[in-house]
């Protein structure tokens, strides 16, 4: 069912220097989480990752490596980047690279288009350089260093020293756009999120743009400036392109029509790059403004940004191999509000997934169909009347639908879950309180027994198709379970927004049995 509204989202392209690690895991699952949730609220959907593969940091790593640039980054691309979207159940439906043929010829046409324009010059930069961040950094912008870098100011993201650089570039004329972006941030207040986001980035464009060194031409990984091939793009300008040279800029104008403008997901390290930079490109070529910019928290490890450099960093392999992909989504999901940083604890961690997900929904769904199968044989009961306390499930499941829809919309996945989780909690309550097992000892009770048990599947229903985008796996064995499959279609192909319509689980439909969906970790855990 379309919903006639389209729903573009985008994670950030992540260097290929080095593997991935939970935080752009992090990324990854808030972006696929929003993109499963407008698939099935029938929105046209596009989920767009993929890897930033040029510059110094990327040429470095390769050349440490004895590679070249072009394998290092096949390298991790195959081997490690591309495998991370199937470890966390990823439904991108595309990845872009930046050494694609489609990206580096259309950032050449873009670069063209602006330069005929008039928004380049050539100029000259002189001033510090992080490599790390690949990044001009202003003085304001560094700190005094310490340990072996005593004496010296480094950058303050990455604690080592900044590099001097003295080149002829060219420059884009990014000072013309202050103004229009703060009228932008003025008019459209949601443009960036949250509001702590919103504020940093209005205090920096405030201060006054200076135009940008876009060029480099020290060394030549990157992408050759069309009129100048002694000059290769500056790596932030050429990587923001992806989100329009992916869907079509250059190349098919139907469908960047059709996508763009998209919702940015991003962690706030990078939220002036999306949220001023971006958006003065886009201006300076005619082309719409992003819908959004999300900047989203760190994960903190010991009260520390989590960073491979600082060796705090966890692949997300070592808790999926034990915990599973749902546990890992519903975990950095609902623990964390999203926005705001949020510590990592493998204790906290583990809390959970005993509570929430093996004790909480986990049981209810073994119990309940458990016990369809031993009173009814498998088969969904049909209901007879309802009473309040069973009223009181279909209010509450009808609430949770259209409070978490609300909170998807303004991002909010932590809150969505809560709100999903009231089903979860009311279930659990009704059913104590119902005791099917005691009705079942009386024939007499025997229409009671089977609405209770109907009211307790349909809220199952309800909770499978709310919580697939966060959860798709175990979900979609509880649909099957629940005889659903055959008789509703497609788990993914439910619309949410109508998911609380009561009523929906066909009677006479046959259940199957299920395993536990959040098995007990312990004896893994003491490996
Ligand atoms: O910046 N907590 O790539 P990158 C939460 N190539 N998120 C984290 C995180 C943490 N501790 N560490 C990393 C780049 N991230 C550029 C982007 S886009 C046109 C170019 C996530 O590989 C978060 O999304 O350094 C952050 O913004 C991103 O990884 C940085 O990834």
């Amino acid at each position: 069912m379309s919903s006639g509204k389209s729903f573009y989202v985008t994670t950030p392209i992540f260097y290929v220097n080095d593997v991935p690690h939970i935080g752009h895991a992090y990324t990854e699952v808030a972006a696929d989480v929003l993109a499963r949730w407008h698939r099935q609220a029938g929105d046209d959907t596009w989920l767009l990752t993929g890897t930033d593969e040029h510059g110094q940091k990327i040429l470095r790593t390769a050349t440490a490596n004895g590679s070249t640039p072009q394998e290092w980054a096949d390298r991790l691309v195959e081997n490690s980047w591309k495998p991370l979207l199937k470890t966390i159940d990823i439904s991108n439906d595309d990845f872009i690279r930046t050494t694609d043929a489609r990206h580096e010829e259309n950032v050449q046409k873009f670069l063209q288009h602006i330069y005929d324009s008039g928004f380049i010059y050539t100029g000259e930069y002189e001033g510090s350089y992080c490599v790390g961040c690949e990044e001009y950094k202003q003085a304001s912008d560094l700190v005094a260093g310490t340990g072996e870098y005593v004496g010296q100011q480094v950058c303050a993201i990455h604690s080592k020293p900044v590099e001097m650089l003295h080149e002829k570039n060219y420059f884009f004329r990014m000072s013309d756009f202050t103004q229009k972006l703060l009228d932008l941030y003025e008019e459209r207040p949601d443009f960036i999120q949250p509001e702590s986001a919103r504020n940093e980035v209005i205090q920096f464009v405030k201060q006054g743009l200076s135009d940008l060194s876009i060029s480099r031409s020290s060394f030549d990984w990157g992408i050759k400036l069309p009129w100048d091939d002694s000059h290769v793009v500056y790596v932030w300008f050429d990587a923001l392109l992806n989100y329009i040279t992916a869907s079509g800029y250059g190349y098919d104008a139907e469908m960047l029509a059709r996508r763009w403008p998209a919702t940015h997901i991003v962690g706030k390290d990078i939220l002036r790059f999306h949220a001023a930079i971006w958006p003065a490109m886009l201006l300076a070529a005619g082309l719409e403004v992003p819908h959004q910019v999300f900047g989203h928290g760190w994960l903190l490890v010991g009260g520390e940004k989590m960073s491979k450099s600082k060796l705090t960093g966890i692949a997300p392999n070592q808790i999926t191999d034990t915990f599973g992909s749902d546990a890992f989504r519903y975990y950095f999901m609902s623990a964390i509000s999203f926005g705001q940083d949020g510590s990592f604890s493998w204790e906290d961690l583990s809390a959970r997934y005993q509570a929430e997900l093996a004790n909480g929904f986990g049981n209810l769904a073994s119990r309940t169909i458990a016990m369809v199968g031993r009173y009814f044989d498998g088969v969904v009961p049909a209901p007879g009347e309802y009473t309040d306390a069973d009223k009181a499930i279909h209010d509450i499941v009808a609430a949770a639908v259209v409070t978490a829809d609300d909170a998807i919309e303004r991002l909010a996945m932590h809150e969505a879950i809560a709100s999903i989780w009231r089903i979860v909690e009311a279930l659990n309550g009704y059913i104590t309180e119902m005791e099917p097992w005691v009705l079942a000892k009386d024939a007499a009770h025997r229409d009671r027994l089977a609405t209770v048990l109907y009211t307790a599947l349909e809220g199952l229903r309800a909770l499978a198709v709310l919580l697939s985008p966060v959860i798709p796996r175990s979900t979609h064995k509880l649909w099957v379970a629940l005889g659903a499959e055959a008789s509703l279609g497609e788990l993914t192909a439910q619309p949410v927004r109508s998911s609380g319509v009561w009523g929906q689980l066909v009677a006479g439909a046959q259940t199957a049995s299920l395993e536990p969906l959040f098995p007990r970790i312990e004896a893994a855990l003491e490996d």
